[in-house]
């Protein structure tokens, strides 16, 4: 087994990393910056490095930093969590020529899943289902663009292949705003992402948000472990998630996680990753892979019983997966609520002092959080404090565990989206499943 981890990231997924490791008798090294001195995992690490000023760009972006923590503390391996660093290539490149072990994919895989146009390739030569478009970069000729355009059919959507997440698409409804939409979003490519490669898609009306999760031990073998249903979300940030996606069959689910680990399989996948899909109309349409743990992984946890980080853990000391794949089983229905420190009217962060903090508690609720009495909520970091899972035999059990726990929790002294997530988990068509990405936009009038 690894012996000693560093873990370069904060918060509740610093503390979720912390404690897979401590089950699995690794040491830990909390690196955190001026701001996080506090943090709840950094007093329960072996041992803690501060690593630089608050600000991201100088502390948890800090590569030369992150290393050298690892270095004087003589640490095996890195986990990158989600967000900061986990996705860059360069990181995970430096990582292994400093002699550690990173706790993700190869560099070579981060970086082409980063580059959305081959992410699609790769996905299209190993038989995932993508959405119709260009199948590639978008030339400089106006008039096979203008073709391409009239044969995919509007409305079409144009991407960037540096951007995902939201970021660098441009919606085109008619013809005659097709080449200023191409050179505009070119233009905002180049300055974003330093890339202005862009690509076109058919742009789907009202897909939810589907995602399968998947582990490989980056030598061939490669499992899923079914999807979840990320449709409940406001200016791409995920507020609700859930597992299994409501309404998509056993046969559907097999078939497409099949697909996916096959993916894994070919490209020799190393670690946890995640296939997104948007789903419409009964397909699936493959549209980005994430190569990082992500946000939402304890609810495919709760309905597996696969401990997604300790995977993470035993992949990256070489002892690959616990279980094949015939050996995963769903069970019950998991949902998520993403517990910001923000204003629930108007979205505002809400940093400051927790005065006053219970947890919620009984049979199927887990708790995922940093926070307690008297922490203080810095202002410098996403605005994200914890998640709320709950867990039933039915979805109809686990919407009643969760009503049960927002009601009970207490989070006093900043303002938070609890009430939000009230409403969202009693809404009539929440709780009939199966609401598109633009509901809760619609709901909140935006
Ligand atoms: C799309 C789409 C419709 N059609 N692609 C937004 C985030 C990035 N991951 C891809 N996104 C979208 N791509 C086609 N061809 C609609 C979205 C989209 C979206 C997707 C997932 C979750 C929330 C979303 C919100 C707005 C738009």
């Amino acid at each position: 087994m690894l012996e000693k981890v560093v873990i370069a990231n904060r918060g509740e997924i610093a503390l979720r990393i912390l404690r897979s490791c401590h089950e699995l008798g690794i040491s830990t090294v909390a690196v955190y910056s001026e701001a996080d001195r506090d943090l709840k995992h950094v007093l329960l690490a072996d041992e803690s490095v501060c690593i630089g000023p608050a600000s991201s760009a100088d502390s948890y972006l800090n590569i030369p930093a992150i290393i050298s923590a690892a270095e004087v503390t003589d640490a095996s391996a890195i986990h990158p969590g989600y967000g900061f660093l986990s996705e860059n290539d360069d990181f995970a490149e430096q990582v292994e020529r400093s002699g550690f072990i990173f706790i993700g994919p190869r560099p070579e895989t981060i970086r082409t899943m980063g580059d959305k146009v081959a992410a699609i390739r790769a996905m299209q030569e190993t038989g995932v289902p993508c959405v119709p478009g260009s199948d590639g970069p978008l030339g400089d000729d106006d008039d096979k663009n203008l073709e391409l355009g009239r044969s995919i059919g509007y409305p079409i959507i144009i991407k960037a292949a540096g951007g995902g997440g939201g970021r660098g698409m441009r919606v085109v409804h008619a013809e005659a705003a097709l080449l200023g939409a191409i050179s505009l979003t070119r233009t905002e490519a180049k300055n974003a992402f330093n890339n202005d490669v862009v690509y076109m898609e058919k742009f789907l009306q009202t897909p939810r948000h589907i995602e399968f999760q998947v582990l490989g031990d980056g030598e061939g073998d490669a499992i899923h472990l079914g999807e979840r249903d990320c449709s409940m979300q406001r200016r791409h940030q995920k507020v609700v998630e859930e597992a299994p996606a409501p309404g998509i069959s056993e046969e559907l689910r097999q078939e497409m996680g099949q697909r996916c680990a096959d993916a894994c399989k070919k490209l020799k996948y190393r670690g946890a990753g995640t296939f997104e899909f948007l789903f419409e109309d009964g397909e699936f349409y493959f549209i980005e892979m994430n190569t990082r743990v992500q946000v939402e992984h304890p609810v495919t946890e709760m309905v597996t019983g696969i401990d997604i980080v300790k995977e993470q853990l035993n992949i990256a000391a070489g002892n690959g997966l616990s279980c094949r794949q015939e050996d995963v089983r769903l069970r019950g229905h998991a949902i998520e609520c993403r517990i910001n420190a923000e204003d629930p009217e108007n979205f505002m962060p809400s940093p400051g002092t927790i005065t006053n903090y219970h947890a919620p508690g009984g049979p199927g609720i887990r708790m995922e959080t940093h926070i307690y009495n008297g922490y203080r909520v810095p202002p410098y970091y996403d605005s994200m404090i914890g998640k709320l899972v709950a867990y039933g035999e039915t979805r109809e059990s686990a919407l009643a565990r969760m009503r049960v726990a927002l009601n009970e929790i207490v989070i006093e002294g900043i303002k938070s989206n609890v009430p939000l997530q009230s409403d969202i988990i009693t809404d009539a068509a929440f709780m009939a499943g199966g609401t598109d990405i633009h509901y809760l936009e619609k709901k909140l009038g935006l």
